[in-house]
């Protein structure tokens, strides 16, 4: 590392970049006084950013210098799960895992898995040498689901990519879907651009389940039932084609399946669309107005949809039928008009110098999908599966607490002949079960290079102070890690600062990155103004022949929920669990300022299902289903609609009042396309909690 050590009076300010998993990106700019970080703000000149960071990432330095960093190897001592370690030597720890894992490689290196996920989302401390490490072992792949997998597909069947509007241009927009996303809380620095819209007269409205603080400043709020979104879409388009509100041109020119498309939207009335979305029909009528009128009289539509809504059974078919919703109406031809999800496909990502696949040397291990860990880590070896996952090696992520169905995660971790390694900042409900813990520095530590999902910079990290105690990035860990199993080959040697320089190569100029932290990739402003959607016929595809040809349905089409509302009279509720604010996903749960404001965790009931149940604001609430139980707190609460309850998450399971959390409930069904997991397709019922039982009582699996 290059940071020096300067007198403890000598101020200095470093760039750096927000590591975690959030459109956002920010540019970071960090105070160090004397190699300590005394503040961490956003940087001024980085236009997106603005000079403004959420609550939880200005309270980096209480994250980084938290008594409970892991700051030295551990090694267990009680058994699975009880937390209950002793510190080892780097060298011990490393020794003793490389000889496990050679020991597991001789028979089968595909028995060894990696877990990872976003923790960072930094090239380098992502998957850069630990890709290169597990490519050179030939274990098995871990297919990343987790979060985008379902919207990701529906979106490159689309659009052709993961691709779509420049966020700075909502700014110009006149109206503005917020479609599954409480960009307020997720996505602060779009919601600056969003303000500035309505403030210049723009209509925003929001469509989501839950009245959520974004809700409350748009000017109206569709809350339909979870997993509705593509009875939703198609009754728009219903609308759109019977009050020929259709860029007629456009769809000549840039369309694929337009015919099809029509065929197929013109069974959806809005009185149809609304009973399956628990709205009026009148609402429905209304937002289509308003969407198919705008582009129309000039005004520029746009559309900012977000993971949030693809989380069940039929997220894949509803992103693609939402992101067809802009080429009916022409909308992508203004700037400010269109449709963003992700804007990660801009980023040319150096994939292959980083990760380096020809280390396969022409082995194809197979891939366990990370969403359903909690079945593969207890399977058996068979010749379908393939050998039983002996050891796992998780980084970036803690499926204990953020993977479905944790009854079964959990269960598949206790394994005693499961050997387990966690490289951490904190001792996580994942940490609890490792065999051996390996510390990790955090962003203020390291140096990363960074893409974006929700803008279209490239962003440097340089190390604003040294690795705290003997924690070390990712990188090196892999490197170390690499040195003893014997790993020759050169690339297991590039340091973290060549590893930045590989990530773009020539694509992006790191001088630029050297010098301002962030460098905007030279995007066009109206992408598909005229056409040019990189899908395989250069248009906007309703028609996917690729689809098609896999087996699937080649139009999108309203795929309702595995789990649908009012079918299940033993669990009639529909629970979500979307994020809370100060919180993100399970990272920052442990800051004692930002838990204390989040409280503890909480179930948001509406007064009528609440009132059925006997249950009065406060009370503790038992909330359960086949798949198990979670004690919370039961909030009655404006946000929640009838017959559906938000479990704001992720909450680290040993905080939990029973040691579990929202987890507990969901199921490890997967999405229409893209294997992703259903987190919020999952049905539940809600009791008051028995006095008599004990808060502290494990529930059963
Ligand atoms: N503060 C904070 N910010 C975060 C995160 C966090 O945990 N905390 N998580 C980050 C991550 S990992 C991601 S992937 C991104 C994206 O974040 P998202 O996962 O998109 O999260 P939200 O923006 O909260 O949007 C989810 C919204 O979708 C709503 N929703 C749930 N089900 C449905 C549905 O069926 N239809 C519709 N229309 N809406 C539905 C929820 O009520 C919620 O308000 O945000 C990131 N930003
Ligand atoms: N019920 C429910 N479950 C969900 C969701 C939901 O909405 N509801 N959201 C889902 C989504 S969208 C996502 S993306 C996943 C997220 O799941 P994960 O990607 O597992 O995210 P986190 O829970 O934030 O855990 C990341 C961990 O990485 C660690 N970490 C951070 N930086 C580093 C580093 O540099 N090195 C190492 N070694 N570790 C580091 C952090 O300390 C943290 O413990 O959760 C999913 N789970
Ligand atoms: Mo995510």
């Amino acid at each position: 590392m290059t940071t020096t050590t300067l007198p403890a009076t000598d101020t200095v300010q470093i760039l750096g970049a927000c590591p975690h998993d959030c459109p956002d990106t920010c540019s970071l700019l960090t105070t160090v006084q004397g190699g300590v970080v005394i503040k961490v703000q956003g940087n001024p000149a980085h236009p997106h950013t603005a000079g403004s960071l959420c609550t939880k990432v200005s309270r980096y330095p209480e994250r980084t210098y938290h008594p409970e960093r892991l700051l030295y190897p551990l090694k267990r001592v009680g058994a699975k799960g009880s937390g209950q370690f002793e510190r080892v030597s780097w060298d011990a720890a490393l020794s003793d895992i490389a000889m496990r894992l050679r020991a597991i490689a001789a028979r089968d290196p595909q028995a060894i898995l990696p877990y990872s996920y976003a923790g960072t989302m930094g090239l380098v401390q992502g998957e850069s040498m630990a890709a290169r490490f597990f490519n050179k072992l030939g274990a098995s792949q871990l297919e990343r689901t987790i979060c985008a997998a379902a919207g990701g597909e529906g979106l490159v069947h689309t659009l052709g990519g993961k691709v779509g509007m420049r966020v700075e241009f909502f700014a110009e927009s006149k109206l503005i879907l917020i479609w599954g996303s409480n960009s307020i809380s997720s996505n602060l620095h779009f919601w600056r651009y969003a303000s500035q819209a309505k403030h210049n007269g723009a209509k925003l409205i929001c469509i989501d389940p839950r009245k959520t603080e974004t809700a409350d400043k748009c000017h109206e709020h569709i809350a339909l039932l979870p997993g509705t979104d593509g009875a939703l879409a198609l009754a728009l388009m219903h609308e759109l084609i019977q009050n020929d509100w259709l860029d007629h041109d456009y769809l000549a020119r840039y369309t694929l399946g337009c015919e099809l498309l029509r065929e197929r939207a013109l069974i959806w009335p809005p009185e149809r669309a609304a009973a399956v979305c628990g709205i009026t029909p009148e609402q429905i009528c209304a937002l289509a107005r308003d969407y198919g009128t705008c582009a129309r009289n000039g005004q520029p539509a746009a559309i900012r949809l977000n993971y949030g809504m693809q989380r069940v059974h039929g997220g894949a078919n509803a992103v693609r039928l939402i992101a067809s919703l802009p080429a009916l109406i022409g909308a992508w031809r203004t700037r400010a008009g269109g449709l963003l999800l992700s804007s990660s496909g801009a980023f040319p990502v150096q994939r292959a110098a980083l990760q380096r696949p020809d280390l396969l040397a022409g082995r194809h291990p197979r891939s366990i999908n990370m969403a359903t860990i909690g079945d593969d880590l207890r399977r058996p070896s068979c010749p379908t599966f393939g050998p039983a996952i002996e050891a796992l090696i998780v980084y970036n992520s803690n499926p204990v607490a953020i993977a479905p169905e944790s009854a079964k995660v959990v269960q598949g971790f206790a394994r005693d002949d499961l050997f387990t390694v966690v490289l951490e900042q904190f001792q996580t409900d994942t940490a609890d079960y490792a065999d051996y813990i390996l510390p990790a520095t955090t962003q203020l530590e390291h140096w990363d290079v960074h893409s974006a999902y929700g803008h279209t910079d490239a962003l440097l990290n340089r190390p604003a102070i040294a690795p705290l105690g003997e924690a070390k990035p990712n990188a090196q860990i892999f490197r170390e890690l690499a040195a003893h199993m014997g790993f020759a080959e050169p690339c297991f040697a590039d340091s973290d600062e060549a590893l930045c320089r590989q990530a773009y190569g020539d694509a992006v100029d790191f001088e630029v990155l050297l010098a301002q932290g962030f460098a905007t990739l030279p995007t066009p402003e109206a992408p598909f103004a005229q056409g040019n959607f990189p899908t395989p016929s250069g248009k906007c595809e309703f028609f996917s022949a690729r689809l098609a040809a896999q087996g699937h349905d080649g139009l999108p089409d309203h795929v309702p929920n595995h789990e649908a509302a009012h079918t299940s009279v033993a669990y009639p509720l529909a629970l979500i669990s979307p994020p809370a604010r100060n919180f993100l996903n399970s990272s920052f749960v442990n800051v004692e300022s930002l838990q204390a404001t989040e409280g503890e965790p909480l179930l948001e009931m509406h007064q009528l299902d609440a009132a059925a149940r006997g249950i009065a604001d406060g009370a503790v609430v038992r909330v359960y289903n086949d798949r198990g139980t979670y004690q919370c707190r039961a909030r009655l609460s404006v946000r929640a609609r009838a017959g559906v309850v938000n479990g704001l998450g992720v909450w680290w399971r040993k905080l939990g009042l029973n040691g579990t959390n929202v987890n507990q409930l969901t199921s490890q069904k997967l999405t229409d396309l893209g294997h992703g997991p259903t987190f919020y397709d999952c049905l539940v019922q809600v009791a008051l909690l028995d006095t008599h039982t004990s808060l502290s009582q494990k529930s059963a699996p």
